[in-house]
């Protein structure tokens, strides 16, 4: 399975295309725009979410609201279309500098329009399709805000809807200064199987393939799965996960989760976890030095973005991220061109994953 997406921040629409789904998953628009409401509507977004509807047109791909294998291409039209007013003076933090000088160009709109975060907008947009053929293998994926700024919220809630109290006073007083956070946000998939990804090759190895969807997301700049960075001061005997069996239902588990759900580029059966950091957007504090590509000479850059953190937004990409990283190695360990197909075959292993191995190979 892969994706691609087109189209500029105001743009006349963003386009994408999923391709190697397969047939037999219902959809809807309807479905669709809630998860792309969930997105825009997360606190701490500018005004240009109210000025959007996020309305998707389903242009291919789905017969009497099913998926029919063939690619799903999708349309999202920009109700902030118009042309941008050129500038020659990159924002420090963006990708302008390197985007003008890579592809030449000294207006850095230009560059601007396509490094845009409404781009998205697409990816939760094609995600949706991922989510529901989870969903209907029992495995589910949720976000949460887990930092903004210097406010940690840890408790174990789902939902970017749940923002804590003290986060909402700390975007909202950076709102006021002009200012601009960054912070954490987690991802858990519930219900996964075990034996997802590989350990034979690098490219295979799932962490390498979450890993792309998490750090191609705009603004973030680190990853953890399961404990992360804290492993890294542990002593050996106290950083792993015990491997135990239930006689009844659940068969392997693990009492702790260390790991974070992978072990040697696999999912061990037991959540999975990730967390990404995420810089604060360097748009709205716009008072970086820079110089104009043009003359050399130094100069500041417009204030640009008007969004005050995207945190809490990407709590809602970062469940789309990982539903697309978790069916395409679902689609690759079963190979599947029917959800129906896909469905018998995941339900047998995991049955077979429950009882020990009778013979060894
Ligand atoms: C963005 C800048 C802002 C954000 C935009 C991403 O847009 P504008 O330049 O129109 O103020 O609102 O995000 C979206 C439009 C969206 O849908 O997420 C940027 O430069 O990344």
């Amino acid at each position: 399975m892969r994706y691609l997406t087109a189209g500029e921040s105001h743009g006349e629409a963003l386009v994408g295309i999923l391709e190697g789904f397969p047939a037999g998953v219902g959809m809807t628009a309807a479905y669709i725009e809630r998860q792309l409401l969930r997105r825009r509507k997360a606190w701490g977004r500018s005004g240009r979410q109210r000025r959007e509807t996020d309305t998707v047109r389903i242009l291919g791909g789905l017969h009497r609201g099913a998926t029919t294998g063939a690619p799903i291409a999708l349309l999202i039209a920009n109700r902030d279309a118009r042309p941008l007013s050129a500038s020659a003076v990159p924002l420090p933090g963006h990708a302008d500098l390197a985007g003008a000088l890579k592809y030449g160009f000294s207006d850095v709109s230009i560059v601007r329009e396509r490094a845009s975060a409404r781009e998205t907008a697409m990816r939760v947009a094609l995600a949706c399709f991922p989510r529901r053929l989870l969903g209907g293998l029992g495995i589910t994926v949720a976000g949460r805000v887990v930092r903004i700024g210097d406010v940690v919220d840890e408790r174990d809630s789902s939902g970017h809807g749940n923002l804590h109290e003290a986060m909402r006073r700390e975007l909202d007083s950076a709102a006021a200064a002009g200012e601009t956070l960054g912070g954490e946000f987690e991802v858990v998939a519930r219900g996964v199987p075990l034996g997802l990804g590989s350990c034979v090759q690098w490219d295979r190895r799932l962490e390498g393939k979450i890993g792309a969807q998490f750090m191609s997301l705009n603004a973030v700049k680190a990853l953890e799965i399961g404990a992360g960075f804290g492993l890294s001061g542990s002593k050996g005997s106290a950083a792993q996960d015990a491997i135990c069996r239930d006689h009844s239902r659940r068969g392997f588990y693990r009492p702790t989760n260390r790991s974070g759900g992978i072990e040697g580029g696999m999912t061990n059966g037991e959540l999975l976890v990730v967390r990404a950091g995420m810089k604060p957007l360097p748009g709205a504090a716009g008072n970086c030095a820079s110089l104009d590509l043009r003359t050399g000479r130094t100069a500041s850059p417009r204030r640009y973005r008007s969004d005050t953190c995207a945190v809490p937004a990407a709590a809602v990409i970062g469940e789309s991220l990982l539903a697309l990283a978790l069916a395409d190695a679902l689609l690759e360990k079963f190979g599947s061109d029917s959800f129906q197909e896909l469905k018998a075959r995941v339900e047998s292993w995991r049955q077979q994953c429950r009882v020990p191995l009778r013979r060894s190979a």
